[in-house]
């Protein structure tokens, strides 16, 4: 594969859009320090920004709050929705540059990077309509008429990784500002481009400071964002021992989080299995997005009947995969997200060959540019080794073989995470079984794919806290209050 080259691309989008910390719908020219955003595929320098230190962080959490007070959470909710659906209109107008945008900061193929935009925009949409839907109760009580609402919490605080940063975006911001809060959000540094246009597409329509965006490293920004005592809720995905801090740090001023931390996701390949339907599950989930994915598949146990086809046809779609440029449309792998990231999975794979996995597809990667990881199939992994336990983020499977169904069953739970499951048969109790006997926050029958809205995510053990793209997710937004008035019996 020739080197790739988007100077053009790159310097058309600088020359339209400044992407600089978003404060009160204005850019904020800083003089902190600043650092580099680049194409993974093309290692070019995209642009720099600077990173909001302490100072920066509190004037955008200041102003979030004042837009909480004084606008936007005074608004009435129909008020609300209808601002957020005049948004979505505005994002609509720019799919095609926010699209260009995200598969230019992350490397994703840009037929991809479309379909997120699209996924991203209708999640804005779907909790923009769901808050004219949320109501209190009232409690029969024989002594007192009670009754509950709902209020925001005032200011969320929702910090972003790169592997998906405009969708995982919506589902914070959507509940979070359909909720009635102020949200200071901070992209992660290896990817804030399209949040930040995404924000910036918000200033006609929601008022100055209803959004904040602040750029930066997790340390100093990430942590001081967390650690605001204005900052009533956070809500973070990202890597678990981020997480661990994250929830520390909250701790201080007892801030409720949701964390979605990743995973380990099996996929359980049953002897009876359609084998089309699988493979394609199984290779549109841990080759998809170069396999930085949170619920990948990626770990395969297959029955000991069905092992030995199953590697065989994954391995033949693997090397189908169409590996190349993320902004040409047929593209459907592209780089990693950066060096670093390559070396871990390089070191993943290297260690698990190492230790006896057999790979079945590991192709020589030199005819690639730097960034770039091939689909790489690894066989008879231990499920006590580190690539069977850790997450590996790159488009790496690793297989394993069971004899028996208890025996399946253990094996895709013997693991800290417990974030997704796939189950592969065309035995419908079966499968039913399996998915309630699998200790997963979902589990996909022969199938993988976007998470449908409304459909609760969120992981079971360390995979993390809460649930996002529920109808019900907007309440974690919330703070619900008790009204009591007694009844009197002496009248
Ligand atoms: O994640 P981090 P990284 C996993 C995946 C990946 C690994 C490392 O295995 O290889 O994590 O990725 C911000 N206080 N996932 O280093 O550090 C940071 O700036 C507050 C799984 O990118 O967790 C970024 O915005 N914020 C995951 C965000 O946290 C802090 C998606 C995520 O960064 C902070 C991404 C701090 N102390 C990676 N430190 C998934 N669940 O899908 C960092 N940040």
């Amino acid at each position: 594969m020739d080197d790739i080259y988007h100077g053009e691309k790159i310097a058309a989008l600088n020359d339209r859009i400044e992407f600089e910390n978003y404060i009160a719908s204005e850019g904020k020219s800083l003089q902190t320090e600043s650092f580099r955003v680049r194409d993974p595929a093309s290692g070019e320098r995209i642009t720099e920004l600077r990173i909001a230190d302490d100072s920066v962080v509190t004037t955008a959490v200041e102003s979030s709050k004042s837009a909480f007070e004084s606008t936007w959470g005074a608004l009435s909710r129909s008020e609300r929705s209808n601002r957020l659906l005049e948004w979505v209109e505005v994002l609509e107008e720019h799919e095609d540059e926010l699209a260009t945008i995200e598969s230019l900061d992350t490397g994703k193929p840009i037929s991809q990077a479309r379909e997120e935009v699209r996924e991203a925009i209708e999640c804005l949409e779907y909790y923009a309509k769901v808050c004219v839907t949320v109501s209190g109760e009232t409690v029969d009580d024989q002594s007192a008429h009670i009754y509950t609402r709902y209020e925001p919490f005032g200011l969320v605080g929702a910090i972003v990784p790169w592997n998906f940063p405009l969708v995982i975006a919506s589902w914070k911001l959507g509940p979070a500002l359909a909720a009635g809060n102020a949200v200071v959000i901070k992209p992660s540094e290896k990817a804030p481009l399209s949040i930040t246009r995404a924000a910036q597409l918000s200033a006609d329509v929601l008022p100055p400071g209803t959004i904040n965006v602040v750029h930066g490293p997790g340390t100093p920004t990430g942590e001081t964002l967390v650690s605001r005592p204005d900052v009533r809720k956070v809500s973070f995905t990202g890597s678990l021992e981020t997480g661990k801090n994250v929830m520390r740090t909250a701790a201080n001023t007892v801030s409720p989080v949701t964390l979605e931390l990743g995973g380990k996701s099996p996929m359980v390949v049953f002897s009876d299995a359609d084998m089309e339907k699988v493979v394609g599950a199984v290779a549109g989930s841990v080759f998809h997005n170069a396999g930085q994915t949170c619920d990948a598949y990626s770990r395969v146990l297959v029955h000991e009947d069905r092992h030995d086809e199953f590697v065989e046809r994954l391995v033949a779609r693997a090397e189908d995969l169409q590996v190349g440029d993320p902004l040409d449309p047929d593209t459907e792998i592209g780089p990693l997200i950066d060096g670093e990231r390559h070396e871990a999975v390089q070191s993943h794979v290297d260690r698990a060959i190492e230790s006896g996995a057999t790979p079945a597809r590991y192709p020589d990667e030199t005819s690639l540019p730097s960034n770039y990881f091939p689909p790489t199939v690894l066989d008879e992994v231990a499920t006590e080794s580190r690539i069977s336990q850790e997450e590996v983020f790159g488009p790496v499977e690793v297989i394993t073989s069971f004899e028996s169904y208890d025996q399946a069953i253990e094996l895709a739970n013997r693991t800290k995470y417990g974030l997704a499951a796939a189950v592969g048969t065309e035995d419908m109790e079966l499968a039913h079984r399996a998915a309630r006997d699998i200790d997963a926050g979902s589990v996909y029958i022969n199938y993988s794919g976007p998470n449908p809205l409304g459909a609760p995510f969120g992981g079971y053990e360390q995979s993390g806290v809460g649930r996002e793209l529920s109808r019900d997710a907007i309440l974690d937004y919330m703070n619900e209050k008790s009204i009591y008035q007694p009844i009197r019996e002496n009248y």
